[in-house]
């Protein structure tokens, strides 16, 4: 996607697309005309897997926020992960926390492109599949990526989050 694309894309998108760029991720945010706010519409508008759509879950942990690539086949076992990764409780963050953890709004985070890194899981059930979707910084923006592409971008733990 040449930066003439990139201008074509919502603000938030296009600093993910140029993290994505810089990190040599060779694919590309695209923008839909659907709204793919949560893993079910993203599927449906993609017609791809609903368990292939990698959904970027933010989390309070020992008072900092955590994210969590989740499978959209699954829900987190947050007692469960807690104690695989070592943490303090998981509490789902506040919609005014995902914003100002990862300056993106619901239905939009991405793994990247956030004030400051976070740690990061990347659920175990994502390496089922051989191409995902991950949001792109906004509710109508994906890109194709894999489980050990968002592994490298996110410096992230792969552990199963499931239950
Ligand atoms: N674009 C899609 C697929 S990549 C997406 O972003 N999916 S998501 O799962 O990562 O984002 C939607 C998630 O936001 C929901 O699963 C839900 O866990 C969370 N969410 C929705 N409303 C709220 C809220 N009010 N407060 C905190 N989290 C919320």
């Amino acid at each position: 996607m040449s930066p003439q694309d990139h201008a074509a894309l919502p603000v938030r998108s296009q600093e993910v697309a140029r993290i994505l760029a810089e990190a040599g991720v060779s694919g590309t945010v695209r923008e839909l005309t659907e709204s793919t706010r949560t893993a079910a519409e993203a599927a449906a508008a993609l017609g791809c897997e609903v368990g292939a759509i990698a959904n970027s879950l933010v989390f309070i942990s020992d008072d900092e926020p955590v994210l969590v690539m989740t499978s959209g086949r699954h829900q987190v076992d947050t007692t469960a992960l807690a104690a695989r990764w070592g943490r303090g409780p998981l509490r789902r963050a506040t919609a005014d926390q995902v914003r100002e953890a990862t300056g993106q709004a619901i239905g939009g985070v991405a793994p990247v492109g956030h004030p400051r890194p976070l740690p990061t899981v990347v659920d175990a059930a994502l390496s089922d599949y051989p191409r995902l979707w991950a949001a792109g910084g906004t509710p109508r923006t994906l890109f194709p990526t894999t489980a050990d592409e968002l592994l490298r971008l996110t410096n992230g733990r792969r552990l199963p989050v499931g239950p």
